[in-house]
């Protein structure tokens, strides 16, 4: 989690900046009510304040857990850098889910905007946009708050499209029965050593964008081999959501999933 960035807190500043140690000051939270605080010299106390919110936010996983297995629905949380293919994914998945007669449901979360909801709704799933405004991840409140106008009664499926962002996302589960990486090849085979956090809590990475492999002069086997130091049970898979290459094995791994939970 990003600890210097705030996001750790329903507290938040929502921006950075330095202040005189010691001195109290007030911020206006994402929650629209007043807080004062004191900054101090040294960062233990934001590790606590951290440490704190994720237990809490733990809990509340807990509970959404709950909630989807009495219902037996089958939850991904889909984690990547901004523009990686995670809406593009989901809209053609959507569509094979469709034909199969699958039920599926997505609730995605951005900083502002309904631009990826209106892209998904086209499918005839049922899609949920979340704007985590000042937030650079989904947490597990967020997903309870929606999850009785989200999921229609027969859903068997629910993804859920997290912030783009390789980071923070990362350390709030929400219920998920799965984390989902992807990678696409314009971000280069060396992010899984760079960014290691979600590639070691994935159980599967998508490399998407496959298309572009030659152009890029993507190196596959180099890729899979970082990601493999950082989780070495980890399954991959190649695809690309403008040729459909992949499509199979990922909706085999998902209809697998259907039935393990
Ligand atoms: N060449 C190629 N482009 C893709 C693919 N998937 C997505 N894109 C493009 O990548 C950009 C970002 O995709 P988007 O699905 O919005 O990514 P997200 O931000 O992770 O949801 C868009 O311009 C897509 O058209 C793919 O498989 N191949
Ligand atoms: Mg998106």
């Amino acid at each position: 989690m990003c600890k210097d960035c705030g996001c750790s807190g329903d507290h938040h500043h929502g921006h950075h900046h330095n202040h005189v140690p010691g001195v109290p000051h007030t911020h206006v939270g994402a929650d629209g009510k007043s807080y004062t605080h004191t900054h101090e010299e040294s960062t233990s106390r934001q590790v606590n304040i951290g440490t704190a919110v994720l237990g809490a936010n733990d809990a509340v996983a807990a509970a959404n857990r709950e909630w989807f297995r009495e219902r037996n629905i089958t939850v991904l949380n889909l984690i990547s850098s901004p523009g990686s293919g995670k809406t593009s994914l989901l809209v053609e998945t959507l569509k094979e889910l469709g034909k199969q007669n699958i039920p599926a449901a997505v609730i995605v979360g951005d900083q502002y905007g309904t631009f990826d909801a209106e892209r998904m709704k086209s499918t005839g799933a049922a899609v949920t946009q979340i704007e985590t405004r000042s937030s650079c991840h989904l947490d597990a409140s967020r997903i309870r708050d929606v999850l009785e106008t989200a999921i229609p009664e027969n859903t068997r499926l629910l993804f859920i499209e997290n912030v783009g962002n390789l980071v923070c996302p990362v350390a709030f589960d929400l219920g998920e029965n799965a984390k989902i990486a992807l990678l696409s090849t314009p971000e280069g085979e060396e992010k899984p050593l760079k960014y290691p956090a979600l590639f070691a809590a994935a159980e599967v990475v998508l490399i998407t964008k496959c298309d572009l492999e030659k152009v890029l002069e993507w190196n596959y086997d180099q890729c899979t081999e970082n990601i493999k130091q950082v989780n070495p049970d980890v399954q991959f898979m190649r695809i690309s959501s403008k040729t459909g290459e992949g499509f199979d094995s990922w909706i085999k791994f998902l209809l697998n999933k259907l039935q393990i939970g």
